[in-house]
């Protein structure tokens, strides 16, 4: 079984019930999320072995999040618990058009806390295939950005597969910000998820692409970010179109060796819950790559992936891999007898 590590902040979710605004509610879904962790969650279900590597308070809050990542198949051995507190994330979930609303409680958590010194990454990467971090650890705090750029630097001289997630989140930093850290990872990066806004704000592509139809302008998005990176060997992102206020589509596109490869587009009948969608796609992924499959069954299993993660509530994947072909080969809502 190939070892896989990722880095990142877990979070407590907290969500209201659809329909009662945030503000309102007295009752509150509990549940844990963060783009790594998700990551590692769904690479766990699909049978990796996968060790995250975060900080958590060393309280029953903590224990929870061990809980948590033990009963979703995920190595805590490289868990550190001290700091002070866990990172939170309210949701407001979307309905009836109005889109889903994220308020994060996450400052001084005791992942922003953790230091380059408190982690060994010569024994964590022994023996690791692939490393998956995203832009949102580097945004969490000055020692991160360090620690980011470190264990990138690190696992590529490692010839370990790197990947990186740009998951721009503008409530944690602005898009100068962001392109100023995250622009200098790359030339340690093989596998690069990047959607449309993504490349236009953070790299700075031109607004030549306007008037292209989207896969072509995805097409020109890649092309020029490898010729600045031309170490990065993969893209990756999803499109997701909103064609009413119940029905969604999704389509996958995975770049490779100069040539752009889409899903199918899936239909999802009945959104239950967006989050995680983009790391279930990013998780499907890299599943696909370190499996060796074809360029069109990796596409085409990362967005059936992400499509299933939004059938179900949480940010979690939970579907094993059988589950995820099964669902890219069949047509649409079949009974399964
Ligand atoms: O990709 C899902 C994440 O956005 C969610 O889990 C919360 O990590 C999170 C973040 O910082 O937005």
């Amino acid at each position: 079984m190939k070892k896989i590590v990722t880095l990142g902040e877990i979070l407590l979710r907290l969500s209201a019930k659809v329909g009662v605004r945030l503000e309102q509610s007295d009752h509150l879904l509990v549940n844990y999320g963060g783009a790594e962790a998700n990551v590692s969650a769904s690479l766990a279900h699909l049978g990796m072995d996968v060790y995250f590597v975060s900080k958590v308070p060393n309280n029953a809050v903590g224990r929870g999040v061990e809980r948590h990542l033990k009963a979703n198949g995920v190595r805590t051995d490289y868990l550190i618990k001290n700091g002070d507190r866990l990172g939170t994330y309210y949701i407001e979930p979307g309905v009836g058009g109005r889109g889903t609303q994220v308020t994060y409680d996450r400052k001084h958590s005791s992942f922003s806390q953790m230091k380059l010194d408190e982690i060994d990454f010569d024994a964590i990467f022994e023996g690791a295939s692939l490393f998956h971090v995203t832009g949102i650890t580097p945004a969490l705090s000055t020692s991160l950005k360090e620690i980011t750029t470190y264990s990138l630097r690190k696992a590529k001289e490692m010839g370990i597969l790197t990947s990186l997630d740009f998951n721009y989140r503008s409530k944690l930093w602005s898009q100068e910000d962001a392109a100023a850290t995250l622009k200098p990872l790359l030339p340690y990066v093989d596998v690069c998820s990047c959607g449309e806004l993504d490349a236009l704000h953070i790299l700075g592509i031109p607004e030549a692409a306007r008037d292209m139809n989207q896969s072509e302008k995805l097409d020109y998005y890649y092309k020029s970010i490898q010729a600045q990176y031309p170490n990065i060997t993969y893209f990756c992102s999803t499109f997701r179109e909103v064609l009413s206020a119940s029905t969604n589509t999704l389509q996958g596109n995975f770049y490779m060796e100069g040539e752009l490869h889409q899903s199918k587009i899936f239909h999802i009948d009945h959104m239950v819950d967006r989050v995680g969608g983009g790391d279930a796609f990013a998780a499907g992924i890299l599943y696909g790559l370190l499996t060796d499959m074809s360029p069109e069954q990796v596409v085409s299993f990362a967005t059936a992936a992400s499509a299933l993660k939004h059938t179900v509530y949480g940010d979690v994947n939970p579907f094993s891999k059988e589950e995820i072909t099964a669902f890219a080969e069949q047509k649409s809502g079949e009974v399964n007898r």
